[in-house]
C-alpha cells in the first residue's frame, strides 16, 4: 500500500521518467525508432524496475493514468527532438492489456498526437500476446480504431507465451518483435536459429517488419544480419538512455 501511494505521487510530481532505446535498421545503420521504457527513481527506495511497478499500477487502477502519462511524455519528447533538428522517425510505447479495454484510448491518442503536431505514423504501440489472449470484446475494437487512425501496432515478445499465428492473420499489426529469449540462445542453440529464421520468414511473407530484440553481442548481430533481419534492438547497439543523452548518441552514429 505504501508503494501504491508512492506511485500515485510519482505520477503527479514527476518521479517517473521515460528512457529511450534505439531500434536500428541493420542494412543502412539508420534509426528505425525509439522504444520508450518507464523508469521510477524513488527518493528512498532507489530504482524500482518496471517489472515491479507496472503490475502494481495494473492492480491498483493506475495503469490508465500511467499510460496516458507515457503517451503524453513520449509524443512531447519526439516533437521536442524534431524541433531541435534531430531526425527521429518514430517512438514506440508499451501499453498494457487493460489499456485496450478503454474504448476512449484511440481518441486520447489522437488528441495527444494532434497537440504535439505529430502524424499517427510517428507512433508505434507495442502490445503483447497476453493482451490478445484475453479476448476482451473491446480489445479488438480498440486495436482496429488505432489502426484506422494510422498508428502502427507492434506485437511485442513474439514467440513466447501463447503465440498463435491466427493473431497475425486477424490483427492489423505492422510489426513483430522476436522475443529476446530467442536472441539470447542464437549462438549456442541451432533450434533458436531455426526459430528466428522461421519467424522472420512468416513475418516478412505477411508484409510485417520483424524486429529482433535483446541483441547483446556482435555474434548475435551477425547471425541476425545473415538471416536478413531488417531491424534490431539491444544493449550491443545502445542501452535505454535518458532523452538528454540522445543528441550525443546520434552524433556518434554519424
Ligand atoms: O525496461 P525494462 O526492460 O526493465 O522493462 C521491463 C518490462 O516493463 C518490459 O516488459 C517492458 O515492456 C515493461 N515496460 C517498460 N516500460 C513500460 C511502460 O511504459 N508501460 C508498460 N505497460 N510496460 C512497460
Ligand atoms: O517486454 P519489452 O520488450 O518491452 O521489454 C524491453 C526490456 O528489455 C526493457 O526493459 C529493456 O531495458 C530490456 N532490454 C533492452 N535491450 C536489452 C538487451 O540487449 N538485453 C537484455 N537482457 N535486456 C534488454
Ligand atoms: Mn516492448
Ligand atoms: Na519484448
Amino acid at each position: 500500500l505504501a508503494l501504491e501511494i508512492a506511485l500515485r505521487e510519482a505520477l503527479q510530481t514527476g518521479g517517473l521518467e521515460l528512457y529511450y532505446q534505439p531500434q536500428i535498421e541493420l542494412a543502412v545503420g539508420r534509426l528505425h525508432g525509439l522504444e520508450a521504457l518507464a523508469r521510477w527513481q524513488h527518493p528512498t527506495l532507489g530504482t524500482i524496475p518496471p517489472d515491479r511497478f507496472i503490475p502494481l499500477a495494473e492492480e491498483c487502477g493506475l495503469i490508465g493514468a500511467l499510460s496516458r502519462w507515457v503517451l503524453e511524455q513520449a509524443c512531447g519528447q519526439l516533437a521536442k527532438w524534431r524541433r531541435e533538428g534531430l531526425a527521429v522517425p518514430a517512438v514506440a510505447v508499451n501499453l498494457s492489456a487493460s489499456n485496450f479495454h478503454n474504448l476512449e484510448l484511440p481518441t486520447l491518442v489522437e488528441q495527444i498526437l494532434e497537440r504535439h503536431g505529430l502524424q499517427p505514423s510517428d507512433l508505434y504501440v507495442e502490445l503483447t500476446e497476453s493482451t490478445l489472449l484475453e479476448d476482451h470484446s473491446s480489445t479488438l475494437q480498440t486495436i482496429e480504431r488505432l489502426h484506422d487512425l494510422g498508428v502502427r501496432l507492434s506485437l511485442d515478445d513474439f514467440g513466447t507465451g501463447y503465440s498463435s499465428l491466427s493473431y497475425l492473420r486477424r490483427l492489423p499489426i505492422t510489426e513483430l518483435k522476436l522475443d529476446r529469449s530467442f536472441v539470447a540462445d542464437l549462438e549456442h542453440a541451432p533450434m533458436a536459429r531455426s526459430l528466428s529464421a522461421a519467424i522472420l520468414g512468416i513475418g516478412t511473407s505477411l508484409g510485417l517488419t520483424v524486429v529482433a530484440e535483446g541483441v547483446e553481442t556482435v555474434a548475435q548481430k551477425d547471425i541476425l544480419q545473415a538471416q536478413g533481419y531488417p531491424v534490431v534492438q539491444g544493449y550491443w547497439f545502445a542501452k535505454p538512455m535518458p532523452p538528454q543523452a540522445l543528441p550525443a548518441w546520434m552524433a556518434e552514429q554519424g
